[in-house]
């Protein structure tokens, strides 16, 4: 399984469970959803009775789910979205998205920056984007810290993210890695960095692990990391155009299947295999999506139980934090977390 620009490869589609196409790109725009009034509690929400599940739910209603335990195997899909209100730029956001600002990167096309054959070419664009991403650049936000919440509440089932920038990690000044629990108090079997991280580096001819301390001192100075072995470029193991995905990204087929909730956040879900996964969830389940466009598959093929909260990302969360009366222990967790890394950088 390859990561895919979705227009590139329009013809990969993940499997739906008897082998059938999850979904066909049949691009449909709806014109807005229909809010219906909903205010029982989650029994009726998963209730069998009347027409109940045709009832469109709101904001409040996934807050409900969350709230009385209804829902607590939750699945969340994240992108760049989530990391803007951090200062890293996302792909698309006119503006301030990478693509708009290519001149910096002096690269041809926007995607080049993580394609093998560009990098070969020219392996400076893409360590430009490394140091720019260098871990403790920058800071989680409310959106990282609700991820946290929900795990130590014992609800998050997994975090799927398309992010290299290491937030969910919540990677601390110069520490490059802790393998089984992460700074962000996320640990490591609960997360899915679907298209890699710096966390790791990798010679792209002979395959030879590379410290990422010698990694970060190349690229820091603007000198392309070099494998001692061979000479060979040293790439992080971020996931580029046409490579495939981590192993761990197949636990999506438990995953997904199992899952009560799913949570999509900050993403264009444009890439392919993971914009799919959307889909892969049952109908039953509730699907929220806390973005500033309504995108993918939650536009072109919603779902009776799709709940759209359109937006900013921290906005949202906030809310949804709000509803779940979880705002108090939200601001002791940054406060806690936020005084760590002061701490660090003093
Ligand atoms: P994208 O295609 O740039 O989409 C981002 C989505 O988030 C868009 O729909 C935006 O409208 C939305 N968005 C941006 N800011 C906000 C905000 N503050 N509130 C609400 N919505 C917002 O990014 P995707 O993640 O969907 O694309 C996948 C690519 C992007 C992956 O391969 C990543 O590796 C790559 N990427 C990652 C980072 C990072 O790690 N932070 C940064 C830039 C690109």
């Amino acid at each position: 399984m390859a990561l895919c620009p979705r227009r590139v490869v329009a013809a990969l589609k993940l499997l739906g469970p008897g082998g059938e196409r999850a979904w066909a790109r049949q691009p449909r725009i709806t014109g807005g959803r229909r809010p219906i009034s909903f205010s029982a509690g989650a029994s009726s929400i998963f209730g069998s009775g009347g027409n109940s599940r045709k009832e469109k739910l709101l904001l409040q209603d996934v807050a409900e789910l969350i709230r009385t335990r209804a829902c607590q195997r939750v699945v969340v899909m994240v992108g760049a979205g989530i990391s803007t209100p951090s200062g890293v730029p996302d792909f698309r956001s006119p503006g301030s998205g990478l693509y708009s600002n290519l001149q910096q990167y002096d690269i041809p096309y926007p995607e080049a920056i993580f394609e093998l054959e560009f990098f070969f070419h020219n392996p400076k664009p893409f360590f430009a984007l490394a140091k720019e991403l260098y871990p403790g650049n920058y800071r989680p936000n409310v959106t990282h810290y609700f991820f946290r919440l929900l795990h130590e509440k014992g609800l998050l089932l997994r975090l799927y993210t398309q992010n290299i920038d290491g937030l969910e990690r919540a990677f601390q000044k110069l520490t490059v890695v802790t393998e089984n629990f992460h700074a962000s108090g996320i640990p490591a079997s609960k997360l899915i960095e679907a298209h890699g991280s710096f966390a790791s580096a990798t010679c792209a001819v002979c395959r030879t692990p590379s410290p990422g301390e010698d990694f970060w001192a190349d690229v820091m100075v603007d000198r392309i990391p070099r494998c001692p072995v061979c000479t060979g470029i040293v790439k992080p193991d971020i996931v580029f155009f046409g490579e495939p995905l981590p192993q761990r990204f197949l636990l999506h087929v438990i995953d997904f299947p199992m899952a009560d909730l799913l949570l999509i956040l900050g993403t264009s879900l444009e890439v392919e295999p993971f914009a799919s996964l959307s889909e892969a969830v049952q109908s039953s389940v509730p699907r929220l999506l806390i973005n500033r466009d309504l995108v993918g598959p939650l536009a072109w093929r919603p779902r009776s139980r799709d709940v759209v909260q359109l937006g900013d990302v921290v906005h949202g969360v906030e809310k949804l934090v709000e509803l779940l009366g979880w705002t108090e222990e939200m601001q002791d967790l940054i406060q806690r977390e936020t005084g760590k890394l002061d701490g660090q950088d003093r």
